[in-house]
């Protein structure tokens, strides 16, 4: 753990009366099982609490409520309220500031900047930050934290919150992240409530048909390259409009690309509407796509890494595959 370990953020929470919550875009299971478990746990507090979440929320997370929980204030109206209140900006999941998207300046207006995350690459943004690189997701974090302060208001409503993150995040205990303190707080938090077929059933089957169509379009359009090691594929914006998707049902696209026998890590291109590129980084067998993500001035884990290029897709895909040559050699056939 780096930075002031859970039991100074405990009390942090502890002291405020008004929270904002804040986590990345492109919000997945981890980052929404965080806002919706923090939501949940900070009104057991008695605490007034707000999440501030970029984008669109996908419609997968549901089922833990997250139309009623998060995003319930306006901009104009957190504005009034961080201005006339004194107010404690909370960031869980997000690597770096500008991955809290449109509400980063809202959380740098906070009187008091907390973050907590599991991300390696996190440099520690905010005023106080707990930062632990071995948990395999933010929610196992949230879970401790949650014990320290008083592990009584653990409902089962938080504890399927957590436990979507957990099982989001670590690809239902199959990653490398999968650590036997992950399998620990899974089963207690079934011992809590949560309910894990019902959990995986809204995470991994409730997919738009649309989103299935896109998973098809870019797995027909993936390359296999430096010798089947690499897998790479895209998602333009023209693909998106022809399967009618949106822009938030690539999720499930690397899990689909990195199923290939003796691939060790999947590269996704993926056309933003504000014209850049975002990239996705998958690796398998160790092979570490950090280092890719962070040259590009991105982040993530070893074995999951993400990073945005401004540029169009054709000059992103060169630097990136530039940036391949170095650790698999020149010869990308
Ligand atoms: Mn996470």
């Amino acid at each position: 753990m780096r930075g002031v370990g859970l039991k100074v953020i405990a009390s942090r929470i502890r002291d405020a009366s008004d929270v904002f919550l804040f986590t990345h875009e492109f919000a997945d299971g981890d980052a929404l099982g965080s806002m919706v478990a923090l939501t949940l746990y900070l009104q057991a507090m008695d605490k007034s609490v707000h999440a501030f979440v970029p984008g669109k929320i996908q419609s997968a997370f549901q089922f833990l409520a997250t139309d009623k929980l998060l995003n319930t204030m306006s901009a104009a109206q957190a504005a009034v309220q961080i201005g006339a209140a004194r107010v404690t900006c909370l960031s869980a999941d997000a690597a770096d500031i500008d991955r809290l998207g449109e509400w980063k300046s809202l959380f740098l207006s906070g009187a008091e900047r907390l973050v907590i995350d599991h991300h390696d690459t996190n440099t520690g943004f905010g005023d106080v930050f707990a930062i632990d690189g071995s948990a395999s997701s933010c929610c196992e974090i949230l879970f401790d934290l949650f014990k320290t302060i008083n592990p009584r208001l653990i409902n089962t409503r938080i504890a399927s919150a957590l436990y979507a993150g957990l099982v989001a995040d670590t690809g239902s205990f199959q990653y490398a992240n999968t650590k036997a303190l992950s399998l620990v707080h899974g089963a207690q938090l079934i011992d809590l409530g949560a309910l894990p077929d019902e959990i995986s059933r809204s995470v991994y089957e409730s997919k738009s048909y649309e989103s299935l169509k896109l998973v098809a379009a870019s797995v027909a359009a993936s390359r296999l390259m430096y010798g089947g090691q690499i897998v790479v594929s895209y998602v333009t914006r023209s693909m998106l409009a022809d399967s009618s998707a949106l822009d938030e049902d690539t999720e499930g696209i690397t899990d689909e690309l990195r199923r290939i026998a003796g691939t060790k890590a999947v590269v996704l291109f993926k056309e933003a509407s504000d014209g850049s590129v975002k990239v996705s980084l998958r690796g398998k067998y160790g092979f570490n796509v950090k280092r890719i993500a962070t040259t590009f001035g991105g982040g993530g884990h070893l074995l999951a890494a993400g990073c945005t290029i401004k540029s169009e897709l054709g000059e992103a895909e060169a630097r990136v595959l530039a940036e391949l040559d170095r650790y698999l050699g020149p010869s990308r056939t």
